[in-house]
Parts: structure tokens; C-alpha cells; sequence
């Protein structure tokens, strides 16, 4: 990928005619990041270049003026999770905590594109999660009253309310599953995953932070009980830091420093459709028939289900997914039965006992994880990233994450977020 201005430089005109010149032959534009050779010492190294990882590092060097970091990933920027997932923004969680990390989140999306100076395409569309039993509008009504709580709008809305938000949906009393009511939040959306990525990789790279790809972490080196560097299949790094934010392989990169995560990790898929004229302006989840759906601002429909029954690191697409989707989309939504299925894919989540995700310290000094996101981590990337970036700059733990430390599986403080998920798992 190239631009036309290098990030914190100055910006550099093009006529017309040298812009469609250079969309045709990608000639003269220079690199969106700089590939340079790797050092062997940094402040820190954050292994794992997508949406935790970069925003990581970007506010590292943004906000605590440390840009001696190197990000390392074993494939490219924004190759694993962060490329993967549906692109879903939203707050209406379930726990005090969740709903206070996540709405930070999605404020810190809303406004990305002019900190980022790149148009990142976030889109407010509001988010609706159907209830189609009455416990699960039970668990909607405890999630509104949190939400209120906490400052987020949510408010649970009854089938008519749907009807007019997302016409297309069968609400009639007819269907297997009826609509009773749904939870309703507006600051919900969807953004454009990709420019995530690629935007923060800019911005950091701009601020000094180099980003290595083609580089997998090896082993983490440790000198009693402290952290003292990683290598890589490029070689050997020092560092007094070491932040893991990868997904996937989260528990895989622990046992490296000899720390044991309580993760277990499941392929998620999705699929998209051919794009058609904009129709369904609200993103739609159910619970209950395990999927949710939303349509980009190129008209493309993104779907998911549930997380596949087993433990796997495999990212490949099955076509009993497929089918499974299409039955449980046309319950919802049978007008859209004659639209094609373009493309899917799976990305893998580390999902923990509780749900919430595993931030901060380990018994290895200097060894921080962001780790254990489950289905949520794209849209906790910037808040995630901010908050690591102050507990690698400060050494102290944020408030807004020490709920999430991993001692709290040993003292049984569990975040429990399982009632705020999308999906079934
Ligand atoms: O939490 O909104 C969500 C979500 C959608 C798909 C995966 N997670």
C-alpha cells in the first residue's frame, strides 16, 4: 500500500491527472510505513501487528512520547483477527465493567479518522439484539439499566419499534423464533476493519515506531523473573517490555515466558454477499438463532453464527456454516433469499471462563498480555491499546482494566460477559 504524503510530513498536491496516473500505475507513491532493518534493542516490543498491537504502540509513542517499539508479527499488518472479523462497534455490554471499557472504545472509534488523519469509515448505525424468548428479554432489560447506568444509550424496544428501524424483518408472530422485543443501541455501527489497521500502522510508523512483519516470535527470554527480550526468526531483540497482543496463538506466546493463560481457542466465521443498494441501515444481531448481520457502506451484507463447536487453529470456511447461516438469516430476513454468497472466511478467538478479556501484568515482570478477547477484540482495540500503552509507559495498571487482570481466575473475581455476546459459543 502507498499514500501520497508521509504521515506528520507535508502534504504533497497531485493534479487530476497525475492521481488517476498513479491509481493506475501505483508509480512514484511512497510506503504507507517504512520497511527498515531491525534492531536489536527497543524500549519495548509488542508482538502482534494487528488493531491491539498498533493502537498499543501508536499511543505509546502518541501519548507518552515512547517510540523506540517495535511491533513484530509472524504474517502481516492486520493478517489475524483484526482482518477477520465483522467490524461491529459497540457498548451495550453486560457488566459495569465491560460497558465502561467498551464505550471508551467506541468513542475512541468515532472520532479515529481525525486522529488518525485517515478515514477509518466509522459508521453510527445503531445496533439491535432481538430477543426472541423471555429470558432473553430479561437479560436485555438487566443490559439497558447497566448501559443507563454507565452514561451509554440503550433501551429495549418492542417488535413494532423493530419493524420501523429494519422493515425488512419478519416481526409477524408467525416465525419459528418471534420477535418479542430487542435492546436497542444507537452509538452501535460498523467501520471499515482494514483502514483500522492500516491507519494506527501509519500513524505510528510516523511517530517512529517500527513495525516488522515476516517476523515470528520464537522464544521469550526471561532473567529471574524478568523479561528481558524475545527472538525471532530474524533474530534475537532486548527489551525491558514485552506486550503480547496477539489472538489466536495468545496462550501459545505466554508459555514462552512460562506463563499459563486460561484460554481455549475457536474458529469464528463469516461471509459476505454481492453489494446491493442500501437497505438494512441498523446492525442486527440474534442471539437465539445465532447470527448477526450488518451492510457496509459498499452495499456487501456481513454475516456470522456461532463460534465452531471445537477448539482449532484452523481458518478455513466450511460449507455447513454457509448453509446453517443462510437458514437462520432467511428466518429473519426472507426477502433477501435471491442474494448471492461472495466470500467467507473464520478468524480464531481466545475465549476465556468469563468472557472478558485478560489485561496487564503476569508473574513475569515486564511481560504484559492484552490477550483473551474472545469475540470482542476488534472493537476494544483502541481503548485496549490506549490503556497498555499507559501501564507499559507508566508501569501502573490503569482503573479501567484492572478488572481484567489475570490473577482474577485465582481469586475468583470473574467479569462475567458471557450474557453480552453476539454469538453462541
Ligand atoms: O460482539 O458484536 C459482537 C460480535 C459480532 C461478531 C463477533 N462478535
Amino acid at each position: 500500500m502507498r499514500r501520497a504524503t508521509r504521515a506528520g510530513g507535508a502534504p504533497q498536491r497531485y493534479s487530476a491527472a497525475s492521481l488517476f496516473r498513479h491509481g493506475l500505475t501505483h508509480e512514484d507513491w511512497e510506503r504507507v510505513w517504512r520497511t527498515v532493518e531491525m534492531r536489536r534493542s527497543y524500549d519495548a516490543v509488542v508482538i502482534g501487528a494487528g488493531v491491539h498491537g498498533l493502537a498499543t504502540a501508536y499511543y505509546l509513542a502518541s501519548n507518552h512520547g515512547m517510540g523506540n517499539v517495535a511491533v513484530v508479527d509472524k504474517g502481516y499488518v492486520g493478517g489475524g483477527g483484526s482482518g477477520r472479523n465483522t467490524a461491529i462497534i459497540r457498548s451495550n455490554y453486560l457488566t459495569p465493567e465491560g460497558v465502561r471499557f467498551y464505550d471508551r472504545s467506541t468513542r475512541l472509534y468515532e472520532n479515529l479518522s481525525a486522529t488518525l488523519n485517515f478515514n477509518v469509515m466509522f459508521a453510527r448505525r445503531g445496533h439491535l439484539t432481538l430477543a426472541h424468548t423471555d429470558a432473553s428479554v430479561r437479560t436485555m432489560r438487566w443490559r439497558a439499566e447497566v448501559n443507563k447506568l454507565e452514561g451509554v444509550e440503550s433501551e429495549v424496544i418492542g417488535p413494532d419499534e423493530v419493524k420501523e428501524l429494519v422493515p425488512f424483518m419478519d416481526t409477524s408472530t408467525k416465525t419459528r423464533y418471534p420477535i418479542l422485543g430487542a435492546l436497542y443501541h444507537p452509538p452501535g455501527g460498523i467501520i471499515r476493519h482494514d483502514a483500522v489497521n492500516w491507519g494506527y500502522a501509519r500513524a505510528a510508523d510516523s511517530l517512529g515506531v517500527e513495525i516488522h512483519q515476516g517476523t515470528e516470535v520464537t522464544g521469550i527470554s526471561t532473567d529471574r523473573g524478568r523479561v528481558t527480550g524475545v527472538t525471532t526468526s530474524r533474530g534475537a531483540i532486548s527489551a525491558p517490555v514485552v506486550v503480547n497482543c496477539t489472538a489466536g496463538w495468545a496462550s501459545l506466546v505466554a508459555t514462552m515466558a512460562g506463563v499459563r493463560l486460561p484460554i481455549i481457542t475457536h474458529p469464528l466465521q463469516a461471509a459476505v454477499t454481492e453489494p446491493v443498494k442500501m437497505f438494512l441501515h441498523a446492525v442486527v444481531v440474534s442471539g437465539s438463532l445465532h447470527v448477526y448481520v450488518s451492510q457496509t457502506d459498499r452495499g456487501e451484507l456481513v454475516f456470522g453464527a456461532s463460534t465452531d463447536p471445537y477448539a482449532s487453529y484452523s481458518m478455513r470456511g466450511s460449507l455447513e456454516f454457509t448453509e446453517e447461516l443462510a437458514t437462520h438469516v432467511l428466518e429473519l430476513m426472507p426477502s433477501i433469499s435471491k442474494m448471492r454468497v461472495l466470500r467467507q472466511w473464520a478468524g480464531l478467538c481466545d475465549i476465556t471462563p468469563d468472557f472478558s478479556p485478560i489485561m496487564g501484568v503476569t508473574p513475569v515482570d515486564g511481560f504484559l498480555v492484552d490477550v483473551g478477547w474472545g469475540t470482542y477484540g476488534f472493537k476494544a482495540g483502541p481503548a485496549a491499546g490506549e490503556a497498555m500503552a499507559e501501564l507499559v509507559a507508566t508501569g501502573k495498571t490503569p482503573e479501567s482494566i484492572a478488572a481484567f487482570d489475570l490473577a482474577r481466575f485465582e481469586e475468583a473475581r470473574l467479569v462475567g460477559e458471557r450474557g453480552a455476546a453476539a454469538v453462541g459459543h
